[in-house]
C-alpha cells in the first residue's frame, strides 16, 4: 500500500485546519484573559477560580464551583532559611519580651507591624564603625553599650524575632538602603515592612512588596504619580514631617532591588572577610559591604532595559524572587476504577515543614498525608487544605468546592440492544448512496476526497437476506473504507457478541469488524469514541458469518459498530448483537 501523506491531507484540508487551530487558540487566548479579570479580586498569586469546567470532570457528575489553589514553586536560587530549632530564637523571644508585644495582635500582619516598630525604637540612627555581626543578639548587646547601627541591623533583628514567631522575612538591599520584606501568609505575598523607615507601602488597600515597588519606580526613579501609599508605623519617626499617616509615596529606594538569600544568620553566623585595610572598611553604600567584605549572596531583579549586574546573579521571572512560601499546591485525580471519590495528591513549599491539614466539610481541621482519597457524597463537597510549619503557623489554606450528582451517573438500563437497519432493507428502500443518511442510520466515514471508495451504497446483487445488501468497493491505491452503524444505547460493563455476514470479490480479502464507544456526547459520560474492540477477518467469496466478542467498560452506554475493508469489494449484510451477561461493577 503506498501513498503519500499530502495525498491524503490535501493543501486545503491543511489551510482548514491550520485556520480552525488558529481560531481556537485565539479563543483560548480570550478566555484566559477574561478568567484572569475576573480573578483580580482574589489577592496574590497562583489563585484563581476557573468559571468552567474544562475537562471531564461533568462526566463523572463532579461540578466544580471553586478552587483556589496554591502553589508549591521553588525559586531558582535556593533561600536558605532560619531553623525553627535554634536556641537562640528563645533567648530573643525572651529578651524582648515577644509573647507579650504581640499578645492580642489580631492579625499576622498588626504581628509584623507592631515587632518592627519595637525594632525602630530601639536606637537611633548612626553608620557602625566597623561590620556588626549578624546576630540580633549581638547587636542587642552592642546597641546596650551605646552603639548606633544604621538600616541593615534594624532589619536584620527584625528579621530573627519574626523567625522567632515562624514567619519569614528576607532583607532586600535596594537603592541605598536596606528594606526588609516578610511571607504574608494572610496576602499569600512578599510584602515591604520597614523597621528603619518605620512604614509599609499600600495601594488599593492592599499591602505592597518590593518587586510591586520596583515596577511602580521604572519610569521615573521613584514611586511618586504611582498611587502608591505611605503607611507609618511609628509617631517618632526619623523624618517628623512625615508623620501623617497615609501620604503618597514618593520614595525612590526601590529603583532597583534584590534580596539576600538566606535568614539563617543565628545558625550559619556569617564571618566577615577582612578587606584592603586590617579590620576591613564599611563604604558609604552598605549593600556593597554584604557582598564584597563577606561574600553574601545577593539575588537581583533584572529586565530588559537593565544593565547586568556584576556582584551578583539576577532573576528576571517574577516566581523567582518572589517564589511563595507556605501554600499548597493541590492536585485531584479522578481514580481510574471508581466514582465517587478523588485522589487528592498535595505539594507544599513550606519552609520547617511539620504537617498537611484538611478540614472536610464542616468537621475540624486535622493533621494529614500528602496524598488521601476524599469521598464524595451527594451535593455539595467542601475541602479546605493547609500547610503547617514547625512553629505551628499555617500558610493560606487552598479551597476546592463541588457539587457530585451520582445520578448522573446511573444510566437506564436497556432490555434488548438494537442496530437499527441491521440488514439494509430500510436503508435500501430509502436511498441509493446514503447521502441522505440519518444520525440513526449506516454511514461511510472517511476524512477527504482521496479515502472515498469507488463505490459504496445499498445493492440487490446477491444480498444475504431480504432484498438488500451493503457494497463496499475501494480503488487503486485501496484507501480504506469504514461502514458505520448509527449509535445505540448498550449497558455498561457487560459482555456482547457483534455478529455480520461478509463476502468478498476476491478470497482472503481483509476487513475489520468493530465495536466503538461513542459514549462521550451521552449524559452520563464515558471514554469517548475509543474503539472498544475490533478483530481482523479474511473474507472469501461466499457469505459467511464473522462475530467478535468485547467487553464494554464501566462507563460505555452508547457504541457504534461497522466493518472497515482495506481492498477491493466487500459486501455485507445481517448485523447482530446480543449481550451474553452483565458483568456487574468492580466495587
Ligand atoms: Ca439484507
Amino acid at each position: 500500500m503506498s501513498f503519500s501523506v499530502k495525498k491524503i491531507f490535501s493543501e486545503k484540508l491543511f489551510k482548514e485546519v491550520a485556520a480552525i487551530i488558529f481560531l481556537v487558540c485565539l479563543l483560548s487566548v480570550i478566555q484566559t484573559a477574561i478568567l484572569l479579570g475576573q480573578s483580580s479580586p482574589r489577592v496574590g498569586y497562583e489563585y484563581w477560580i476557573p468559571s468552567s469546567e474544562t475537562d471531564s470532570a461533568g462526566q463523572h457528575g463532579i461540578h466544580f464551583k471553586e478552587f483556589a489553589n496554591g502553589s508549591a514553586y521553588e525559586p531558582k536560587y535556593p533561600f536558605s532559611f532560619q531553623r525553627w530549632d535554634e536556641p537562640q530564637l528563645g533567648e530573643l523571644k525572651q529578651r524582648l519580651n515577644l509573647e507579650e508585644l504581640i499578645k492580642d495582635a489580631p492579625t499576622e500582619f498588626e504581628t509584623v507591624r507592631r515587632i518592627a516598630l519595637m525594632v525602630c525604637n530601639l536606637w537611633a540612627h548612626s553608620s557602625p564603625v566597623t561590620y556588626p555581626s549578624w546576630n540580633a543578639l549581638a547587636i542587642l548587646d552592642e546597641i546596650d553599650r551605646g552603639q548606633q547601627l544604621w538600616c541593615t541591623y534594624k532589619q536584620l533583628v527584625t528579621m530573627q524575632c519574626l523567625a522567632a514567631l515562624g514567619i519569614h522575612s528576607r532583607i532586600v538591599p535596594c537603592h541605598w538602603h536596606h528594606s526588609l520584606e516578610f511571607w504574608s501568609n494572610e496576602y499569600s505575598k512578599w510584602v515591604v515592612m520597614d523597621a528603619w523607615t518605620a512604614n509599609f507601602y499600600r495601594k488599593d488597600g492592599i499591602p505592597l512588596g518590593a518587586l510591586e515597588l520596583c515596577r511602580f519606580s521604572r519610569k521615573t526613579g521613584d514611586v511618586k504619580g504611582s498611587g502608591v501609599y505611605e503607611i507609618n508605623i511609628n509617631p517618632n519617626r526619623w523624618k517628623p514631617d512625615r508623620t501623617q499617616d497615609s501620604v503618597l509615596a514618593d520614595t525612590p529606594c526601590y529603583q532597583y532591588i534584590r534580596y539576600i538569600a538566606r535568614n539563617d544568620f543565628l545558625s550559619a553566623p556569617l564571618e566577615p572577610k577582612p578587606a584592603g585595610p586590617k579590620g576591613g572598611y564599611l563604604q558609604p553604600n552598605n549593600q556593597l559591604n554584604d557582598v564584597l567584605q563577606t561574600g553574601l549572596l545577593h539575588i537581583a531583579w533584572w529586565e530588559p532595559g537593565d544593565a547586568p549586574t556584576l556582584v551578583c546573579p539576577a532573576v528576571r521571572y517574577e516566581q523567582d524572587f518572589n517564589f511563595p512560601l507556605n501554600e499548597v499546591e493541590i492536585a485531584l485525580r479522578r481514580p481510574a476504577d471508581r466514582e465517587g471519590a478523588l485522589d487528592v495528591s498535595l505539594a507544599t513549599h513550606t519552609p520547617e515543614f511539620d504537617s498537611f491539614y484538611r478540614k472536610v466539610d464542616q468537621e475540624d481541621w486535622a493533621p494529614c498525608g500528602s496524598r488521601f482519597l476524599w469521598e464524595l457524597k451527594k451535593g455539595e463537597n467542601r475541602l479546605e487544605v493547609k500547610s503547617g510549619n514547625k512553629w505551628g503557623r499555617f500558610g493560606k489554606p487552598g479551597l476546592a468546592v463541588l457539587e457530585y450528582s451520582p445520578e448522573e451517573l446511573e444510566a437506564p438500563l436497556v432490555e434488548r440492544l438494537e442496530i437499527t437497519d441491521p440488514g439494509f432493507e430500510i436503508t435500501g428502500s430509502k436511498m441509493k448512496d446514503l447521502k441522505s443518511s440519518t444520525a440513526e442510520a449506516w454511514r461511510m466515514i472517511y476524512t477527504d476526497h482521496y479515502q472515498k471508495p469507488v463505490f459504496y451504497g445499498t445493492v440487490t446483487e446477491n444480498p444475504h437476506s431480504g432484498k438488500y445488501c451493503f457494497k463496499i468497493e475501494l480503488g487503486d491505491p485501496p484507501v480504506w473504507g469504514k461502514l458505520s452503524s448509527g449509535r445505540f444505547r448498550v449497558n455498561p460493563a457487560a459482555d456482547v457478541t457483534l455478529r455480520v455476514w461478509l463476502r468478498a470479490d476476491r478470497q482472503e480479502s481483509e476487513a475489520a469488524v468493530f465495536i466503538s464507544d461513542v459514549s462521550s456526547a451521552g449524559p452520563y459520560g464515558g471514554p469517548g469514541r475509543q474503539a472498544v474492540t475490533h478483530d481482523w477477518v479474511r473474507v472469501g467469496r461466499e457469505w459467511k458469518r464473522y462475530e467478535i466478542k468485547a467487553r464494554l467498560t464501566a462507563r460505555t452506554i452508547e457504541i457504534m459498530v461497522g466493518v472497515q475493508t482495506t481492498a477491493g469489494t466487500v459486501w455485507v449484510d445481517d448485523f447482530s448483537i446480543t449481550e451474553d451477561r452483565r458483568t456487574g461493577l468492580p466495587w
